[in-house]
């Protein structure tokens, strides 16, 4: 049997579109690739899944939650954090997908970040790796051994879910033109899809 293929779109929400909470620049231009690509993956019966930033108030990566300053690090739960505008409230119309993404095509939904005291980049664990998303599992029930993966934003969500999912052993393509960064340094995204190619992922 050949390698059963997924197209996994990672945070096409409005608060990471322009006018968003965590706007990244030109975030919507990502939504005429996914769909493009999603019509493809349906075509062939293949699945596409959708994740969500999903936080609920008072996350422990808001920046406002500690009075810290949006784009400043600090530490979270142990580990390194960028501390964050709030954005992706559960159930807040920025955290919904983009109104232009056709979402008749999506199988699956993930839901990430729902941990107040630890973020949770990766669609497959929070930051440190100790809680998993059902997307691992629901995966390998489903024979999925290959990943196409774009989104938001390039150099946090869609970095740490390629990493993780090339560690978990599967086969990965980055979709580079439906990936958009946050780009805090000029060369975040740059060196995100870098690294993810050092890791073994093919970037289209
Ligand atoms: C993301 C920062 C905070 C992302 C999520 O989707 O890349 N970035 N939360
Ligand atoms: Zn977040």
């Amino acid at each position: 049997m050949s390698a059963r293929q997924a197209l996994v779109l990672i945070d096409l929400q409005n608060d990471f579109c322009p006018g968003g909470a965590l706007a990244v620049a030109e975030g919507d231009a990502t939504i005429a690739v996914a769909n493009r690509l999603a019509a493809e993956f349906r075509q062939r019966g293949e699945p596409v899944i959708a994740t969500f930033d999903w936080h609920p108030l008072g996350h422990g990566s808001f920046a406002s939650t500690c009075g810290n300053k949006p784009g400043r690090c600090g530490e979270l739960d142990g580990l390194p954090q960028v501390w964050w505008p709030d954005h992706c409230i559960q159930h807040s119309a920025g955290a919904e997908l983009h109104p232009a993404l056709e979402q008749s095509a999506i199988t699956l939904r993930v839901y990430k970040g729902e941990n107040p005291q630890v973020d949770s980049y990766s669609a497959f664990f929070d930051n440190g790796r100790r809680q998993a998303t059902i997307l691992e599992g629901w995966l390998k029930q489903e024979g999925i051994t290959s990943l196409t993966i774009m989104g938001l934003a390039t150099d946090y969500c869609v970095k740490y879910s390629v990493l993780d999912a090339l560690s978990l052993g599967f086969d990965v393509t980055v979709v580079a033109e439906g990936c958009r960064g946050v780009n805090l340094q000029p060369d975040d995204s740059a060196e995100a899809l870098k690294a993810m190619q050092n890791a073994g992922a093919l970037i289209l």
